[in-house]
């Protein structure tokens, strides 16, 4: 009796340790909206695994695009795209057709 008592704790315990990792390494979402030829926010520091989704909320079509990490290619107005940052670093990255918007993404 006492021995089944005892393995119930162990068992509560285990899943209690194990639920709480797994919210702490949930990746987030985050979002960067496009609107009026900028991005919003123009720097934005994620965590390595969190998913970016870049929101066109503009009257033209945009990308983001950080030559040799990552390329939206084209999003047309009221479209979006999602990708996740798997790679640490600092990504400037711009609008291949307004060269002059520019963005940055903080990966940690
Ligand atoms: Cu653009």
């Amino acid at each position: 009796m006492l021995h089944i008592a005892l393995a119930t704790i162990a068992a509560a315990g285990a899943l209690c340790v194990a639920a709480s990792g797994a919210a702490a390494a949930a990746p987030a979402k985050h979002t960067v909206t496009i609107a009026d030829m900028r991005y919003e926010p123009a720097v934005l520091t994620v965590k390595k695994g969190d998913s970016v989704t870049f929101v066109n909320k503009d009257i033209f079509p945009h990308t983001a695009t950080a030559a040799g990490q990552f390329d939206s290619r084209t999003i047309e107005p009221q479209r979006k795209w999602t990708f996740r940052a798997m790679r640490a670093g600092e990504f400037p990255y711009i609008c291949t057709l307004h060269p002059n918007m520019k963005g940055t993404l903080k990966v940690e």
